[in-house]
């Protein structure tokens, strides 16, 4: 077998496993990002996220983090839902709907990597998601998987935004894609629609982003100058993403991975009426139950009160 069709049989697995798209890209230094990430740093914009000023180098060039990696293969994950939360009072982010994705899609992964050691016997990888000092979206743009769209995220032409992405770094080189090259031209609807003024094109001020300040900002307090901007968002943030006209017509078949909760369909009582026992046993296996009970309720509260 030639490289190429080594290649298309591995993204032929990662279909087979449930992946909606699979990608692959030569491992190489990422100069501008790493410039970008400096910039957002020393300008405030990351907040308190200290993770991402640690790391930097290794997060600019995964051969720093795995010595061997060669390439990196990254997975798209659809998490578009038939239904979502329209009405509710309160409402959380899709990506919470169902259990915690990063080890659902870890689990998937490791499955894809199994099937790789089929045509590479002595393959060396490392899978991630989410949580690795890695340039993620950079990574599926160059794996010819999406663009980056000014509401910071990698918009897929196929399966919108609504995407998780994951991948494998492996000792192995393969036959790459193309870089996928597309922007959001004049559209700004994104920027426009966010009602905290986070974006600005390519780039989020994370202090602002609903998203940080009710899952990220911990312990304290949100900020009064946030009244009436957080109407009903209790737990993360898809306002720039529900108004990106390529998340209109989202084919919610493609939904293979996740489940959505019951809590999804709960009401302002379901919500107000939470202590630690029901908290712990209801979001044990979801993203929720990182931001513990108090959290939770500090969220509830601010959006009550305005
Ligand atoms: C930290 C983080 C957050 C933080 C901070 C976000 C941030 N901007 O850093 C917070 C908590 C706010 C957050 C929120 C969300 N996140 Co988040 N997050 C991450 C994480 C762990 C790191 C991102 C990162 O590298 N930040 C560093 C900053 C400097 O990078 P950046 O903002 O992306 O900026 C880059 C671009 O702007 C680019 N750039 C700069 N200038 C220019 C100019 C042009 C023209 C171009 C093209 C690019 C470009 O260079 C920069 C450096 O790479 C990634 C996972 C990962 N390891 O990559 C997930 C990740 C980005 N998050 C994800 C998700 C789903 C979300 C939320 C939708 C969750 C939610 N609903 O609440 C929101 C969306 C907010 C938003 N609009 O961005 C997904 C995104 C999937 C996708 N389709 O893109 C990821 C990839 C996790 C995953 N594995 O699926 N997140």
């Amino acid at each position: 077998m030639n490289l190429q069709d080594i290649s298309s049989k591995i993204k032929k697995y990662a279909l087979e496993i449930g992946f909606n798209d699979c990608g692959f890209a030569k491992v190489e230094e990422l100069t501008f990002n790493k410039q970008k990430l400096y910039f957002s740093i020393n300008n405030g914009y990351t907040a308190k996220l200290s993770f991402l000023s640690r790391n930097v180098d290794k997060r600019a060039n995964p051969a720093i983090l795995f010595k061997n990696a060669k390439t990196v293969i990254i997975v798209l994950a659809s998490y578009f839902p038939q239904k979502i939360q329209n009405e509710k009072k309160y409402k959380i982010s899709i990506y919470s709907y169902s259990n915690n994705y990063h080890n659902i899609i870890k689990n998937n992964l490791n499955k894809l990597f199994f099937k790789l050691k089929e045509v590479f016997p002595d393959v060396i990888g490392r899978v991630f998601c989410d949580s690795s000092p890695i340039f993620e979206k950079e990574w599926a743009k160059r794996a010819g998987l999406g663009w980056l769209g000014k509401n910071n995220l990698l918009i897929n032409k196929k399966f919108g935004s609504f995407v998780f992405i994951g991948g494998i770094l492996i000792d192995k080189e393969l036959y790459y894609d193309n870089a996928f090259e597309k922007t959001c031209g004049n559209c700004n609807l994104c920027i426009e629609s966010c009602p905290t003024k986070a974006l600005s094109p390519y780039l989020l001020d994370v202090n602002k982003c609903i998203s940080y300040i009710t899952i990220e900002n911990k312990n304290n307090k949100i900020p009064e100058s946030f009244k009436e901007k957080i109407k009903n968002e209790i737990y993360g943030c898809d306002i720039c993403q529900n108004v990106c006209p390529h998340n209109k017509k989202l084919n919610a078949g493609a939904y293979h991975f996740f489940k959505p909760n019951e809590y999804v369909n709960w009401n302002e009582e379901n919500w107000e009426n939470l202590n630690e026992e029901k908290f712990k046993s209801v979001f044990k296996d979801t993203a929720i139950v990182r931001i513990g009970l108090k959290q939770l309720k500090r969220n509830i509260e601010f959006v009550k009160k305005h």
